[in-house]
């Protein structure tokens, strides 16, 4: 089935200079990248972003690493829209998994990623963890003119469109 996931080539991915390694991962798969553009990242919209993690102990520290201050106050973030079948599991299976330290060798966070000597996940990406997430995350982060592909239902206001 089709499906429609948000990847962000995260602040220690950008600085680091990863992120054309992730896109060539993601040209190797058949997912189609129908939206992508470079996103400061402010505190509103990362505490948006993980508001499911907000009772986490790590979520401050979550929220500084999104907005870039464990890496030269790189806030920004280049963010990415890949729709195709399975592309949860495909994403997924190309992130690795969360602790840089237990992913798989040759995902992107075994190869590219680290746990700092303070305990901080740098895993490079960010990818939608199920499609409804993805459509909650493409939305927060895409307006509907960003996307190249009517992904999902709009309305339009005064001739401006908008998610529906
Ligand atoms: P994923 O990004 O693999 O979907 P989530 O959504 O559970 O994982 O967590 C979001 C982010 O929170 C992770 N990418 C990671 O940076 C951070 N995180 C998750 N679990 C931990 C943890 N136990 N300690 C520190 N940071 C964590």
């Amino acid at each position: 089935m089709t499906e429609h996931i948000l990847v962000i080539i995260k602040p220690d991915g950008m600085l680091k200079g990863h992120a054309g390694h992730v896109l060539a991962r993601f040209e190797e798969t058949d997912l189609v990248l129908v939206g992508g553009r470079v996103v400061k990242v402010t505190r509103t919209l990362a505490e948006t972003h993980y508001a499911h993690l907000k009772d986490k102990p790590f979520f401050a520290e979550l929220i500084r690493f999104l907005m870039g201050e464990f890496h030269d106050n790189h806030d920004m973030v280049l963010a990415l829209v890949f729709s195709g079948d399975d592309a949860v599991k495909q994403g997924r299976a190309i992130a690795g998994a969360t602790n840089p330290e237990l992913a798989e060798p040759h995902s992107i966070r075994g190869s590219l990623g680290r746990v700092t000597t303070k305990g901080v996940f740098e895993n490079v990406i960010h990818v939608s963890s199920d499609p409804v997430e993805g459509e909650r995350e493409i939305k927060l982060w895409f307006a509907p003119d960003e996307v190249a592909r009517e992904i999902f239902p709009v309305k339009n206001i005064n001739g401006r469109k908008e998610w529906l």
